[in-house]
């Protein structure tokens, strides 16, 4: 059994509790914000989440999670078996999140906590989100899905990270940056979200946002 530490907030979380739901693997949720308790630290060495315990141990980083279940769970597999192609999503991936949503991820404080972002700040990730876009549209295929004709990893990243992206350019910048650069997102969204385990994620992290918000 493996248990999935984190918040369905997060979309790194969200990343992960996808993969298990369409691998189809048996889980548990544990409930918990990013914190620098000793505890936590011990297993996730930033207090970042998500994180996750297998029967060998704590582990931490989503995409070093991610594969770990595609190898100890070869059943329904998220990886294409051939070496090229598997490459070609790990490569999806590491742009997206590198280039992609790692530099948004500087929008976020004013975008969804009530934070302030200065405007050279703004300017900064506009340029840079400008960049890393139009490189994701270079190798994003929608056909119909993120690296070709099957469901695989990219699209249990690129949905959560996407769709958060989306949200917060349009909240910053009076636009979908998302929708901007790579055209036909929209229907890929959809599409995804029409699958019954990212609905049951979607439903989950809606929930999980009205909790969080209706506290503050
Ligand atoms: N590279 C990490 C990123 C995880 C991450 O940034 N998680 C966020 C929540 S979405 C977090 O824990 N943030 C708290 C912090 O940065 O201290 C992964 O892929 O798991």
């Amino acid at each position: 059994m493996v248990t999935l530490y984190g918040s369905a907030i997060s979309n790194y979380y969200n990343k992960i509790k996808l993969a298990l739901m369409e691998k189809e693997i048996a889980f548990i949720e544990v409930l918990l914000a990013p914190n620098q308790d000793e505890s936590i630290l011990k297993r996730s060495p930033l207090g970042k989440i998500p994180f996750i315990k297998s029967n060998e141990g704590y582990l931490s980083e989503s995409q070093a999670i991610l594969e770990y279940l595609e190898d100890a769970f070869p059943v329904n597999p998220l990886y294409p078996t051939e070496a090229f192609e598997r490459a070609k999503c790990r490569e999806f991936i590491q742009h997206l999140e590198l280039n992609v949503e790692l530099i948004a991820r500087r929008l976020y404080a004013e975008a969804f906590f009530g934070g302030h972002v200065s405007q050279e700040i703004k300017d900064e990730v506009l340029a840079k989100l400008t960049l890393g876009l139009t490189g994701l549209n270079r190798l994003i295929k929608l056909s119909p899905y993120a690296v070709g004709d099957k469901f695989t990893a990219a699209d249990v990243a690129a949905w959560p990270h996407l769709q958060l992206v989306s949200s917060a350019t349009q909240k910053i910048y009076g636009q979908s940056l998302v929708e901007k650069y790579i055209p036909g997102i929209d229907v890929y969204f959809k599409m995804i979200e029409s699958r019954p385990y990212a609905q049951k994620v979607g439903e989950e992290r809606m929930t999980a946002l009205a909790a969080r918000f209706k506290n503050n």
